[in-house]
């Protein structure tokens, strides 16, 4: 990848989106940052003058993220890349402990968010020659666990769709890559737990999580392959964690 191009991402105000978000600007690129939190938004364009431009909006609303992607300034409106950061996990326990609500939140989220985003930026990433989309999804996307029901499917579809997408767009210089993390410390458990804190720590008690920096790296080395070569897949996971589950 050049270092000059522009990248979206979505999910930037926290966790995986924002730590792909500040390598990319540290290497040189500018970001186009969705997310919801405007007082974050606001600060990442205070911290990142002129290279951050914050797009206040829910990726589960199609419309104004079709209509603010085609309003964008000239100086982001150029952009050739898409890191689809934004997911979310809801709830603790099995199939009949969540509610009705968390499970459309985590539908509407990771699967009908992530293919708005990507169907609003699509045509430019094709009209730039030189398109790449990376999508977030999760060492769940390829085992199953119990607890894992509604959100790690959400995560499979995630990458099944990448990869039927991903046909489409052979010939086009638009390449396809899914990164799937196991658990990575962020506020990710916070959601999980419904923000009780103690509850989020438990999650990571047991072994030392990745980063979202650890995730960003692997990002931008799928980004920064040579245009011929597709990286397709990138999992990876704490050193210990288990695998006891595949
Ligand atoms: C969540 C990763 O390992 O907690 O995306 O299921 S894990």
């Amino acid at each position: 990848m050049k270092t000059d191009e522009t990248v979206v991402v979505t999910g930037v105000t926290s966790g995986i989106g924002l730590a792909c978000a500040r390598l990319l600007i540290e290497q040189g690129s500018k970001v186009v940052g969705i997310g919801r939190r405007e007082d974050r938004l606001d600060a990442l364009a205070d911290e990142f003058q002129g290279r951050f431009y914050p797009m206040c909006c829910d990726v589960r609303d199609s419309q104004s993220i079709t209509s603010l992607i085609n309003q964008l300034p000239d100086e982001f409106a150029a952009f050739s890349k898409l890191v689809n950061g934004a997911g979310l996990l809801q709830g603790q326990g099995t199939l009949l402990d969540v509610t009705d609500e968390q499970i459309t939140t985590m539908l509407d989220t990771n699967v009908h968010g992530l293919i708005n985003v990507t169907r609003a930026v699509l045509p430019k990433l094709i009209e730039s020659g030189r398109g790449h989309v990376v999508n977030l999804t999760s060492i769940g996307a390829h085992v199953h666990y119990k607890g894992g029901h509604v959100y790690a499917a959400s995560k499979a579809f995630v990458d099944h769709f990448g990869r039927c997408l991903r046909t489409e767009l052979v010939g086009s210089k638009v390449r396809l890559t899914s990164v799937a993390p196991g658990k990575t410390r962020s506020e990710f458990a916070l959601v999980q737990c419904d923000g009780d804190h103690e509850k989020a720590d438990r999650v990571y008690s047991t072994l030392t999580p990745l980063e979202p920096v650890d995730v960003a790296n692997s990002v931008l080395w799928a980004l920064s392959q040579p245009e011929h070569v597709n990286i397709n897949l990138i999992e990876l996971m704490p050193a210990d964690q288990e695998l006891s589950y595949r």
